[in-house]
């Protein structure tokens, strides 16, 4: 099998595929210089325009979700869910809480804080509350045992590592405070995947990425 992923590294959701790849030790190429567009050319291999995606033998699959579901199936060998079916479920949901519930809901802002426009301040109040309904669920399935779904690493923990500080960044820049103030086991929490060779990799590549970006 020929695997490239194509995104870019300061790219929360690229940076969770290749947590996954690393992770499970898949052989792969790297393209890190795809950005999102709605040209035609980029729609033919990315429909909805996004990245991350992932060739497969020229077969190209698109939703981050979806391409480390893919992995997982292709690459049983060092596996990023539990056996038990529930337990397997427990994993999607805490997926679904942060990147459903909580990023895409902080994305809403991120046009504010971090690209330099402006948000509503009606977005901002819609934002602030959905946002500590996504907490609160998140923070009653988090079981930081030391993974976030228990004694072993899953999928959840890419997602909650590259999601995370994105979100608490952003809460902080929006509304002047630490999102996670009521889970104070997140800090020690992301330090501790941090220590992974694999997530460390990502981390560095991603300030180096960033940095990269901020100097053009
Ligand atoms: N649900 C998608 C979200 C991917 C996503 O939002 N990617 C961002 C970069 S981090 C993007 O391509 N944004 C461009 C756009 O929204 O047009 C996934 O999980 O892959």
């Amino acid at each position: 099998m020929a695997i490239k992923l194509c995104g870019f590294r300061v790219s929360n959701y690229h940076n969770k595929v290749r947590l996954a790849l690393l992770e499970k030790g898949i052989a792969h190429e790297e393209d890190d210089t795809c950005k999102p567009s709605q040209k035609d050319e980029f729609v033919e291999r990315s429909p909805v325009g996004k990245v991350p995606f992932l060739t497969v033998d020229g077969a190209v699959i698109t939703e981050s979700q979806v391409i480390c579901e893919y992995l997982e199936d292709a690459y049983p060998q060092k596996p990023l869910y539990p056996a038990d079916p529930v337990a397997r479920a427990k994993v999607r949901e805490l997926i679904d809480y942060i990147e459903l519930h909580m990023e895409l809901v902080a994305r809403r802002i991120y046009p504010e804080v971090f690209f330099g426009g402006q948000v509503s301040d009606e977005t901002k109040k819609e934002v602030e509350r959905d946002l500590a309904k996504g907490l609160r669920a998140f923070a009653r399935v988090a079981r930081f045992d030391p993974y976030i779904a228990g004694k072993e690493l899953t999928l959840a923990d890419c997602s909650a590592f590259v999601n995370l500080p994105l979100i608490s960044m952003a809460g902080k820049l929006a509304f002047g405070r630490d999102m996670f103030e009521h889970l104070p086991q997140v800090k020690p929490y992301l330090k501790m995947l941090g220590e992974r060779p694999a997530f460390a990799q990502v981390s560095a590549d991603r300030k180096a990425a960033t940095e990269a970006a901020t100097r053009k």
